[in-house]
């Protein structure tokens, strides 16, 4: 609605509208639908899937929503009306005829005509329902990038902007009994003041991209949480439950039956309730051992049923210690690209094939760039013990100096963090990567890593930093590296600068007394293609930066960690190389279709032969 009064054309229909009176559409009157909400473990709420066919119309000029030529029109093809014989303007769309797209996925990848396609897209989807008592009706949506809109029955469910996250529009006043309908508008269209903004080195992947389901609470419900084992106490968990329309006062639980723990507490005016559990005999979530427990949380009607795991993960000097001991962070970084289909990754299998690689490739952890991930994949890196760097879109340089694009960076940032806090695998909040040193830059991040602090104290704040050089030094002197906990820095030697062996004469020079990480380096290889390993785009080029990289990345004392770019080809428009490239950023250890090029086998052979790193 916010938009819809902001643009230009909407104004013009309301005079229009107003001038030959005619009745302006409910939806358009109406007050503006309510944010969506942000739910701790919404996957472990009992769910009604709407994933599966959805109609779909493809509209560049946005016309269903504001073109005002034909009244129709103005009723928005958010109605899903069909036209009836003596209309005097038939409609011009009808979701009966037009063709699916299935849901989750990006349409870029499900017709050929939409690869390159930005802009909106409308959806369609019936679905029959029988509604509870005292119960409220949230539509989740997994992620919808960029920008999206809601209606369900013709009535504004609600609107969200951010292509990642996943967010919950509560539709209990627009659900009936029987058979209902939901239409979206989704718009990936890039603007300069977005989150992240026009440019990009990834495809942007479009639509209905993760999964859109009905979950159904009491009124009075858990949406967030956050339970973890205590940093200063042996054995106990602690951390809050928050209740959305409860009494101060009410109280909640929390039990973990295989450890004959339980309590309870109540919450206070704001709805949250402080939890302290003492747990004996827990066994901590590791790597080694990615053990989970069955965790109950009560509320009144309310229950949730979850599984997780208990770590703690600090810095101590230049040291991540993970669970009291330090620990080296033997990586690789992955795009939410889905293996051998290409398009956006959703599912578990996707998942499982990510992170079977990189388990495969010998990791104890992953970084998820550049935006959060889906929830499978957050569970399956939690199942197969990966620690996990999550990363808010913050991507190269965004409108540092403008507030409405802090504040749309806020909002993924609060979405990203009260949707996953309960993983034992996140670690490492990342607030933004390869960003401009500048003064506005530096505010602008420092204020998202205090808000990621006061959000959630108990991981550690990162961002990915450009380093500078002086002469063969790189110097690591970003001010930025005073508001995080673990430094990550990206380079490319051997790829954007100087060839494989400038490594062996590197030195760096590192100002902050801070655990390290180098969260990128790599180059570009076309799976199969073979030659010297001074040829650029062969495997032995890859092959021969990392066996440059290795030795020089050992010698930094404080290098706690790694994540080379990057486990899987993945699209982007930026790289139109033709038949090598050919629209695919081609630094993967494995290509698109799964084959893994000789870089695969050298870090494999170092992370298992522990020949990078200190030892744990
Ligand atoms: C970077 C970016 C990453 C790009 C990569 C590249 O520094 O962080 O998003 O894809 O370089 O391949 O150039």
């Amino acid at each position: 609605m916010k938009y819809l009064s902001a643009c230009p054309p909407f104004r013009a229909l309301t005079v229009v509208l107003a001038a030959f009176s005619f009745a302006i559409p409910a939806a358009f009157a109406a007050a503006p639908a309510a944010a969506p909400i942000v739910l701790t473990g919404a996957d472990r709420r009992p769910a009604q899937s709407l994933d599966g066919e959805w109609a779909s119309i493809v509209d560049p000029y946005f016309s269903g929503l504001f073109s005002f030529h034909h009244q129709e029109k103005t009723n928005g093809w958010f109605l899903n009306q069909k036209a009836k014989p003596g209309d005097p303007f038939p409609t011009e769309y009808d979701y009966s005829k037009a063709p699916k797209l299935k849901v989750p996925g990006d349409w870029n990848t499900q017709r050929e005509s939409l690869l390159f396609y930005e802009g909106p897209v409308w959806y369609e989807h019936d679905f029959t329902y029988q509604p509870k008592e005292h119960t409220r009706i949230f539509l989740h949506v997994g992620a919808a990038n960029y920008r999206s809109w809601f209606w369900v029955n013709g009535q504004k469910a609600c609107e969200h902007e951010g292509g990642y996250t996943a967010f919950n529009c509560d539709v209990t006043a627009a659900v009936h009994a029987g058979g209902n309908f939901v239409v979206a508008a989704v718009d990936n269209t890039r603007h300069e003041d977005n989150v992240p903004t026009l440019e990009t080195d990834w495809w942007n992947y479009g639509g209905l991209i993760r999964e859109v389901s009905l979950i159904t609470v009491p009124d009075a419900f858990i949406d967030q949480y956050d339970l973890h084992l205590s940093r200063t106490e042996d054995n106990a968990i602690e951390g809050w439950v928050h209740v959305i329309g409860g009494k101060a006062g009410a109280a909640v639980e929390v039990e973990i039956p295989e450890l004959h723990a339980k309590t309870a507490a109540n919450v206070d005016e704001s709805g949250r309730a402080a939890i302290h559990v003492n747990v004996q005999g827990l066994e901590r979530w590791s790597p080694d051992n990615p053990k989970q427990y069955k965790v109950a949380l009560r509320a009144g009607e309310d229950s949730v049923s979850e599984l997780m795991g208990f770590r703690t993960i600090e810095t101590r000097g230049t040291q991540i210690l993970l669970n009291g001991k330090p620990i080296f962070l033997r990586g690789v970084a992955i795009h939410a690209e889905a293996p051998y289909r290409t398009g956006r990754a959703y599912s578990d299998k996707d998942a499982e094939t990510l992170l079977g690689w990189a388990k495969e490739l010998g990791c104890n952890y992953v970084r998820l760039a550049h935006y959060p991930h889906a929830e499978t994949m957050l569970r399956a890196a939690d199942r197969m013990g990966l620690l996990v760097w999550s990363e808010n879109p913050v991507y190269w340089a965004l409108q540092f100096d403008n507030p409405k694009v802090l504040a749309k960076a806020e909002q993924q940032l609060d979405e990203e963090i009260g949707t996953s806090r309960n993983h034992a695998a996140i670690i490492l909040w990342s607030m933004a990567n390869e960003t401009p040193n500048t003064d506005a830059r530096t505010h602008f991040i420092e204020t998202l890593a205090s808000r990621a602090r006061a959000l959630d104290s108990s991981r550690l704040i990162t961002a990915a930093l450009l380093v500078r050089a002086e002469g063969h030094t790189k110097v690591v002197d970003d001010p930025l590296g005073k508001a995080l906990d673990v430094i990550g820095v990206n380079e490319y030697i051997g790829w954007y600068e100087g060839h494989p062996e400038t490594a062996d004469v590197t030195e760096w020079r590192i100002d902050y007394e801070k655990p390290l990480i180098v969260s990128e380096f790599g180059g570009g290889a076309k799976a199969g293609l073979h030659g010297n390993e001074n040829e650029r785009w062969t495997e032995e080029y890859e092959a021969n930066i990392y066996r440059h990289q290795l030795p020089m990345l050992n010698k930094i004392p404080q290098l706690r960690g790694m994540s080379p770019w990057v486990l899987m080809d993945f699209r982007s428009p930026n790289r139109p190389l033709a038949g090598i490239q050919d629209e695919f950023n081609r630094k993967g250890l494995i290509s698109d279709q799964g084959q893994k090029k000789l870089a695969f086998y050298v870090l494999q052979k170092a992370y298992k032969e522990r020949t990078i790193g200190k030892p744990e």
